[in-house]
């Protein structure tokens, strides 16, 4: 009888036992199926971005050859009539599509000419380069007192030394001190999208300032080609004149509106227009930063497949040779 109970004891405890095992395989079974949909799905991606990044990488190729064109029909000046300003420029290719920009990088306010070296006659002045940046900021109507905190923040942050130069200035010490601490690279910015972390940026002023200004990899110059500035941003124009000679908005537009669309022959020309020979003499030294030619672009490449985006930005310098060389590339979003 005792026998006959323990048997069927055991009977029970082997039903369990089979259950157990029965589980246990249900669960491996559906975890491995997820590793498996997971490790597809991550190869599906792969390919996708390897097909992006070369997708990107021939739409770069074939932004150099358009510039290398234009170069060689016209090398004395880059307009808006040329090859690669063409916008919206879409090219099918097996399975997805190729589109892409140029921009000319001369055509905006290059952020990293504020760390231009401040006159040593003067060394708690704000640089020639600080006053043309607040005269742009003032055009396109930032309040007076973000004008001049940006003005100091944004140089503070691209200058060499870590020497607050004003009081509105933000070295190492404002930002280390903040609840995620960081430090100034005290050099060149390599994007734009660093002015969000300089004090007294906001994300609104952000989008205002944004369309007017561009970094150029390791470039301190501010010049400007006054054929590729757009029509709609005489203030790009205004700030290149500075305070040195307050050109107004109206005749800024003026002179935009009233350029040829293959753009002014050369920097003669430009200057004597009414609106800028009205502004007095101008020194041989102020004008080398007017110029009706660039070396300096900015291509966006985009390669959609299946709703997803893959984006190259790529930034080219023609030398002084008319050699175009990409000096830097970003992958994925861009600023
Ligand atoms: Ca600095």
């Amino acid at each position: 009888m005792a026998e006959n109970s323990r048997f069927k004891r055991q009977q029970g405890v082997a039903l369990i036992t089979v259950l157990l095992v029965v589980a246990l395989v249900v669960i491996i079974a559906s975890s491995m199926t997820g590793r498996l949909q997971l490790i597809a799905n991550r190869t599906i991606n792969q390919q996708l971005y390897q097909q992006g990044l070369w997708s990107g990488l021939a739409g770069e190729q074939l932004a150099l050859k358009v510039l290398n064109q234009d170069f060689k029909d016209d090398p004395n000046k880059v307009h808006l009539q040329q090859l690669w300003s063409q916008q919206g420029m879409i090219f099918p290719l097996e399975n997805g599509q190729l589109s892409g920009q140029i921009q000319d990088l001369r055509s905006c306010f290059n952020l990293n000419a504020l760390a231009a070296e401040p006159d040593p006659t003067k060394p708690f002045s704000p640089t020639p380069v600080q006053r043309q940046f607040e005269a742009l900021l003032r055009s396109i109507e930032i309040e007076e007192y973000l004008v001049e905190k940006l003005s100091s923040t944004v140089r503070d942050w691209v200058d060499k030394n870590d020497k607050v130069e004003s009081s509105i200035g933000a070295e190492d010490d404002s930002y280390a001190s903040m609840q995620v601490p960081y430090l100034t690279p005290n050099s060149s910015m390599a994007t734009v999208t660093e002015l969000l972390a300089i004090d007294g940026m906001t994300p609104a002023l952000y989008r205002q300032i944004r369309p007017y200004v561009c970094v150029i990899p390791n470039d301190n110059d501010l010049t400007f080609n006054v054929n590729t500035i757009d029509v709609e941003q005489p203030a790009l124009l205004v700030a290149a004149f500075g305070d040195a000679f307050k050109l107004s908005l109206s005749d800024a537009s003026s002179v935009l509106s009233s350029r040829k669309e293959d753009g002014f022959s050369d920097k003669d020309e430009f200057f004597a227009t009414s609106e800028i020979s009205k502004l007095g003499k101008l020194s041989a030294d102020f004008k080398k930063q007017f110029k009706v030619t660039s070396d300096s672009f900015r291509a966006v490449m985009e390669f959609t497949i299946d709703k997803r985006t893959f984006t190259l930005e790529s930034k080219l310098h023609r030398d002084d040779k008319g050699k175009l060389m990409v000096v830097s590339r970003q992958f994925g979003d861009i600023e």
